[in-house]
């Protein structure tokens, strides 16, 4: 039997939007994931499988996805793109397409550290900082979660303590991404008055950030442990509008809402590599394609990217809309990483063999969204979220 797939690939390819979702988009925001798909395909293809087996973060990407308005990218004013939601989260599904940590990197930078100071900042923070982040010359973290308070951010024991008109801050945080390359951490700590956020040069004495390794899944990111050791602060480095954990947790809705595409662009690659890989690969002197087996994996894989992908639209025009709920996010972040991780899966198994080297996509993907659906959120956090919001019960405690 003659296998379909080299004769026309993007032909093939192009019969899996079943559902047209395209038809939802603008010509703008189509444009605009074109742009990031051509970026991926040019600057993260080619060279991820050495940065996820070499375990390394190209810093220099920095610059070049600021000048693309990816940094940001829907943030309005001091020198930030000021795009749609919805606009931001195709680049969070390109980006992902690509690899989770290259999407984790804009998340990071974007979403929390910049989206903290955009909304809590003082102007003069938000002069000082935000346009060098927004072009990638100033990378920042954004420190929450510790060793021992991960799921429940209000225990934590990092603190500011109040040193005549500064602060003195002491305590750890674990697992924060960029910290080893950023130039300013935004950290999160109890104080006298409640959680304070608090903007800190990453070269103030007393700050250390030390590289978590070797690690199992977003090898092509970085992820730090930090220590303070009576950093002292001068007044102005607190963030002034953010006043008890309403304030990170604010800035974990943005992260969160981008991991809802995110989760779907990875899901998205993989199923792709895995149509052309059954179309190509005879075996028993047919296409693995042609086995009923493999059919139905793939219909049911595309079957979640479609739902999934709908999911995502459906939230992002309800945030360009400004009626998006935290609850609305933890529906998409649960959904998408979950069925997106059990999509890489199914496709590895189609790869079989050849699917567990770096070659091909799915594993790496399976790999990385494990970190992610760990992220800003476990699945079983997001899950008591909706637990509490159908019950009126939180089952945190
Ligand atoms: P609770 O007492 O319910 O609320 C405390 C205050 O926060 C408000 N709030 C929110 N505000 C905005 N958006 C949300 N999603 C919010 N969730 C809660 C709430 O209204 C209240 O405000 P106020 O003004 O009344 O004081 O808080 P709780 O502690 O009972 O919440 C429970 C729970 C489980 C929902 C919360 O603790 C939670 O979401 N836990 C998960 C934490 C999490 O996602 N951590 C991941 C952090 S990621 C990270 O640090 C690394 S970033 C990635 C990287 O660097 O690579």
């Amino acid at each position: 039997m003659n296998s379909p797939a080299t004769e026309n690939n993007t032909a093939v390819l192009a019969k899996s939007d079943i559902l047209n979702l395209d038809a939802l988009f603008s010509s703008g925001e189509l444009a605009l994931r074109d742009t990031v798909r051509e970026f991926v395909a040019e600057r993260i293809r080619p060279n991820i499988k050495d940065w996820y087996e070499n375990a390394h973060f190209p810093v220099e990407i920095a610059k070049e996805m600021g000048a693309l308005g990816l940094l940001g990218m829907h943030l309005e004013g001091y020198g930030c793109p000021g795009r749609t939601a919805v606009e931001y989260g195709l680049a969070a599904m390109e980006l992902e397409a690509g690899d989770s940590g290259l999407r984790t990197f804009v998340s990071v930078q974007g979403s929390l550290a910049m989206s903290a100071i955009h909304k809590w900042g003082s102007e003069e923070q938000k002069n000082a900082y935000l346009p060098g982040m927004a072009a990638g010359e100033i990378i920042g973290c954004f420190g929450l979660t510790e060793p021992t308070a991960g799921s429940d951010p209000s225990s934590m024991a990092t603190f500011a303590r109040r040193d005549g008109d500064g602060w003195v801050l002491n305590g750890a945080k674990r697992w924060i991404g960029l910290a080893s390359i950023a130039q300013l951490a935004v950290i999160w700590a109890a104080t006298d008055d409640g959680v304070r956020g608090f903007l800190v040069p990453t070269d103030t004495l007393g700050f250390t950030a030390t590289v978590i390794e070797p690690k199992l899944s977003m090898r092509a990111s970085i992820q730090c442990d930090l220590e303070f050791e009576d950093v002292r602060l001068p007044a102005d480095a607190v963030l002034p509008g953010a006043k008890g954990l309403r304030g990170p947790f604010s800035c974990l809705n943005e992260a969160r809402y981008g991991i809802i595409w995110g989760a779907m662009g990875a899901a998205r690659d993989s199923y792709e590599e895995a149509l052309k890989y059954s179309l190509e690969r005879m075996q028993f002197n047919k296409p693995l394609a042609a086995y009923q087996i493999t059919q139905q994996k793939l219909v049911n894989m595309l079957l979640e990217i479609q739902k999934g992908t709908l999911l995502a639209i459906h939230t992002g025009r309800m945030k360009d809309a400004g009626t998006l709920e935290p609850v609305q996010i933890s529906v998409g972040k649960l959904n998408n990483c979950r069925e997106a991780i059990q999509i890489c899966r199914d496709a590895r198994a189609i790869l079989a063999g050849n699917g567990i080297t770096l070659d091909y996509s799915p594993l790496r993907h399976a790999n990385n969204l494990e970190s992610v659906r760990t992220y800003e959120g476990t699945d079983e956090i997001h899950t008591l979220i909706m637990g509490s919001h159908i019950t009126g019960i939180p089952a945190f405690r």
